[in-house]
């Protein structure tokens, strides 16, 4: 295969979150396209460190075979005849795909096909499974297919936006700065949401509800609009079915607006001014994410906020239309290959008339299955039966993001054989791994990805594939030859798997009525493959003129539904399974970071990422905090029903959370902490439609964790993290710097420091602080001017050491007389702690931040001039708006 680089500076797309922005990249940086209709040149923190994450420390580079580096003739043989042992044996169902919605659209289609089309299993599913599933199932019972009506110009467009469950200033940061952007007289933001977030800086009205009863709020409201003769009738007489159920069933769970406050523990007042805006503004767009989506009344919650939309007849219009926010890159391509188990290809479903035909037709096979395969919960507890022989597992950590971590890992510990691709050889899921399939990355790659607003773009490589490397079509289509099915996965590249997904999109189109069509795609020359434009689907053959994109869907009222009507959907209330109780009392949130990308395997590369949380930590109220004994700063341990697993974390106290609930990242995996699993404490509960976890709604006991001193240890890289490392605290987290690693440490129990800090340090340190009665300690290895370790103990988390200067002192081929003179500090002389890290491209702390602010500086633009903070990608302004407000109002005198 043709391995070499592509020519400097690439038009690609971001590898991240499902805004899908464009992205001009060469080895050595990457910046914003201008051109790229997502972006228009914005890059939010991620992207714009990617150049950061590229270097291969860490990387899987050749395939293994239970621990043994293999070539790929090996490693192929291995995985076809565990493949075709087990469908001899057990049949095609005892094999498993859990597939990932960061797989490129070739890929994804390769696999579907390899495993629906040709081993004949059903079991093929994806981690979109935890994160749109409710989406689609709403989609298609509103709408009659998996399509989002709008784009993101709409989101400019509208007068009204309501963000629910979405924190789209972390988790969607360009697409949040377009609106912000457009913040123009009159419009209002509405925030839906139990937490304040960066994003409810933007709102005019918050609603912080109580959790899980955005079914209730929604119905509410259609009963309200229905009350209020704010509905549009004639929309509904024309377009849509259901009306009358879906309202009889709004009345009966929400027959107030009174009640609808006390049920979802809102101002009554605040309900109504919700209410009013909605009726008032026909050009409104509801965005939800996964406050709405990962819940039991998932699907439910979602066909509420539709509900509201069909009835005013706001759908497919500009800026107005509900707007499901895709979370991976390629979520929306996963599901346009049909990735999920119970999809078949090209948006045709088990039950689509002539659908298992056509395809049979289409890829000249007939062992497509029956009837669909299990959904990735129900699928890892057929792992844990034995019922599944053979899972391979692609571009996802499952032991990391699947609820009840401690039951998916002993289910990966059981099965007979378990298969990972994935671009790093350490991971939580790799390890259990029986076969390892070495992944190529981002900017190694080349493919499609379909973002949020229905958009492809193009991901092209610019870098020359490391080590042993491959692409997952590649790697899948072997397998395929191995297996005998050499004629039907011949591709030569990823344009040939992308022609053949667009003709059969066509032909989908054609025969069954689906509106994803790809047929003016199909027949791309390579060269025109390599230069497509981003454009978004439907793209139908061109009669004529040039190819072009939809960029709104049902704008004429017409629907994917066999009669061509949109459904109103009768929603009941389902309150979340997992109910605290008097051993769990505490509900726990679990989303994102800014910095992070979930499972971190590639955003803690770039050192700087890991600056504004740097560790697991535990989002309390004040009051909560009073009452259990927490302190600032302190360590919390927190206990869900598997009591076993705990999670430990930082505790930060916050009035942005409501009392009784707890927030915790997602993020932390057993490679960076000794507790930091937020799937410890999420049930394994699902939405009965979708199948989506509760992933937002666990039940824990908090409790301090007595720590009898606090560290941080700085080592060079060579010195990995080791057993006898573990036994020495209770707590470790670790935050790989650019020069060395570091962690942060704690134990309940007392050391003897001038002894053992030798075996964290990897021998003698040479110089020495001790001061016994303040139970503090300080120490560093030198060896031959290197410097090699520091530790720094303190009786609790002291004032932050100056990571980047003690990094640079790792740097350093010999210590100067000034850096040596100052490890022990942990800082230089001259400088003073900067505070918790606020802006990550210039490195900019809260203390600075709030002096400038005491200094004059009180807007966001005067930051940005003195200090440049919020002035590069802007992911950090709505914290910079948060830190004015709180410093403004503390500066302003009490007035007699
Ligand atoms: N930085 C960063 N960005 C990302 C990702 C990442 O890992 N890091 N991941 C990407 C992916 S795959 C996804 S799916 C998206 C997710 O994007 P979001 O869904 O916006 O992010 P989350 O933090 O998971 O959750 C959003 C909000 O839901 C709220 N919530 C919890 N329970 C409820 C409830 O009952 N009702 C309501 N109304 N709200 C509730 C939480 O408090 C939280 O603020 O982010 C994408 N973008
Ligand atoms: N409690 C709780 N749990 C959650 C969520 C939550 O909000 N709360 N969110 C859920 C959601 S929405 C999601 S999307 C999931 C995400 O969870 P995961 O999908 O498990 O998380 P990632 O870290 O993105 O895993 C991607 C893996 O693929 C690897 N990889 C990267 N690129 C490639 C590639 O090109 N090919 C291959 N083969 N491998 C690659 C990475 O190294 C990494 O190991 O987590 C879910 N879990
Ligand atoms: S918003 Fe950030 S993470 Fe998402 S695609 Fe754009 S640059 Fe990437
Ligand atoms: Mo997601």
């Amino acid at each position: 295969m043709d391995t070499r680089p592509e020519p400097a500076l690439v038009a690609t797309t971001c590898p991240y979150c499902g805004v899908g922005c464009g992205v001009m990249a060469e080895p050595s940086g990457v910046h914003g396209n201008q051109a790229h209709p997502a972006n228009f040149g914005r890059l939010c923190v991620k992207g714009s460190a990617l150049h950061e994450t590229l270097k291969t420390d860490g990387r899987l580079l050749e395939p293994r075979v239970r621990g043994d580096a293999v070539s790929w003739d090996t490693a192929l043989s291995a995985v076809s005849d565990a493949i075709a042992d087990a469908v001899a044996r057990f049949g095609p169902g005892s094999v498993a795909f859990y597939l990932s919605g960061q797989l490129l659209t070739e890929d994804y289609f390769v696999a579907n096909k390899l495993a629906k089309g040709f081993i004949g299993t059903p079991h093929v599913d994806t981690n979109s499974r935890l994160c749109m599933s409710s989406a689609v199932a709403a989609h298609k019972r509103a709408f009659g297919e998996d399509c989002v009506p709008g784009c993101y110009e709409d989101f400019e467009l509208a007068d009204l936006l309501v963000l629910a469950g979405s924190n789209a200033a972390w988790a969607h940061p360009v697409l949040y700065q377009r609106m912000e952007a457009s913040h123009r007289a009159g419009r209002r933001v509405v925030v839906i949401d139990p937490r304040k977030t960066a994003t409810s800086e933007l709102a005019d009205l918050h609603l912080q509800l109580k959790p899980g009863t955005d079914t209730i709020l929604f119905n509410g409201l259609l009963a309200w609009l229905n009350e209020q003769g704010a509905v549009d009738q004639d929309y509904l007489d024309a377009h849509c079915d259901g009306y009358q159920e879906a309202l009889e069933s709004a009345q009966r769970a929400a027959p107030s607006v009174s009640e609808v406050a006390r049920q979802c523990d809102l101002e009554v007042a605040d309900v109504e001014t919700f209410y009013q805006w909605y009726a008032d503004t026909p050009r409104t767009v509801t965005a939800f994410s996964q406050g709405i989506n990962q819940s039991v009344a998932g699907t439910d919650k979602c066909n509420a906020i539709i509900n509201c939309h069909l009835a005013t007849g706001r759908v497919g219009k500009p800026g107005a239309g509900p707007f499901s926010l895709t979370g991976q890159p390629n979520a929306m391509g996963g599901r346009e290959v049909g990735g999920l188990a119970n999809t078949l290809a090209a948006h045709m479903e088990y039950d689509t008339p002539g659908a298992r035909e056509l395809i049979s037709g289409f890829w000249g096979n007939d062992a497509l299955p029956e009837s669909p395969g299990l959904k990735a919960v129900d699928l890892f507890e057929a792992v844990h039966r034995g019922d599944i022989r053979v899972l391979w597992i692609m571009g996802t950590n499952p032991a990391v993001s699947l609820p009840d971590s401690p039951r998916v890992r002993q289910a990966l510990a059981r099965c007979p054989t378990v298969i990972v691709s994935d671009c790093m050889a350490e991971t939580d899921t790799t390890a259990f791994a029986d076969i390892l399939l070495p992944a190529a990355g981002w900017g190694e790659k080349d493919g499609t990805v379909t973002n949020s607003e229905r958009r492809v773009s193009r991901q092209k490589s610019f870098l020359p594939l490391p080590g042993d490397v491959r692409p997952d079509w590649w790697m899948i289509s072997a397998v395929a030859r191995e297996l005998g099915y050499g004629d039907a996965f011949s591709y030569q590249g990823p344009a040939d798997v992308f022609r053949e997904h667009a003709a059969l999109c066509g032909l989908a189109s054609v025969r069954t009525g689906t509106i994803l069509d790809l047929s003016g795609l199909q027949n791309l020359s390579d060269d025109e493959y390599q230069g497509l434009e981003p454009i978004q689907w439907p793209v139908r053959s061109p009669s004529g003129g040039g190819i072009s994109g939809t960029p709104r869907l049902f704008s004429d009222g017409v629907f994917a539904t066999p009669n061509g009507r949109a459904r109103l959907v009768s929603v009941e209330t389902a309150l979340p399974a997992q109910q605290p109780s008097g051993a769990r009392p505490l509900v726990v949130n679990a989303g994102r970071i800014r910095d992070q990308w979930h499972t971190m395997t590639r955003t803690a590369k770039a050192s700087r990422l890991l600056s504004h949380r740097s560790e697991p930590f535990i989002e309390v109220n004040p009051e909560d905090a009073r009452r259990i004994g927490l302190s600032e700063g302190g360590l919390g341990r927190l206990s869900g029903h598997d009591g076993a697993s705990p999670y430990v974390g930082r505790i930060r106290i916050t009035g942005n959370q409501r009392q009784g609930e707890v927030f915790v990242p997602i993020h932390w995996s057993g490679q960076f902490a000794s507790q930091g699993l937020a799937s410890n404490l999420i049930a394994a509960v699902t939405d009965p439609v979708s199948g989506q976890p509760e992933s937002k709604h666990g039940t824990a006991e908090l409790k301090p964790l007595a720590t009898r001193w606090q560290a941080r240890l700085l080592r060079r890289g060579d010195n990995p993290w080791r057993q006898e490392d573990e036994a020495l605290c209770d707590y470790w987290s670790r935050q790989p710097l650019s020069h060395c690693e570091s962690w942060w440490l704690a134990g309940g129990w007392p050391v003897h420091w001038q002894q053992d800090a030798a075996s964290w340090m990897g021998g003698e340190p040479d110089v020495m602080l001790a001061d016994a009665a303040e139970g503090r300690f300080r120490a560093a290895r030198i060896v031959d001017g290197q410097l090699q370790a520091v530790l720094l103990v303190g009786p609790c988390a002291e004032a932050l050491p100056d990571l980047a200067w003690l990094d640079q002192c790792f740097a350093a081929e010999q210590l100067s007389r000034e850096q040596r003179q100052c490890l022990l500090a942990g800082r230089a002389v001259d400088t003073e702690d900067t505070g918790n890290l606020v802006c990550s491209c210039f490195q900019v702390g809260e203390k600075q931040i709030t002096g400038a602010i005491c200094a004059g500086h009180a807007s966001v633009d005067a930051l940005g001039k003195t200090l440049k903070c919020g002035t590069n990608c802007g992911s950090c302004i709505p914290e910079l708006r948060g830190l004015l407000e709180k410093t403004v109002v503390a500066l302003e005198p009490v007035s007699p």
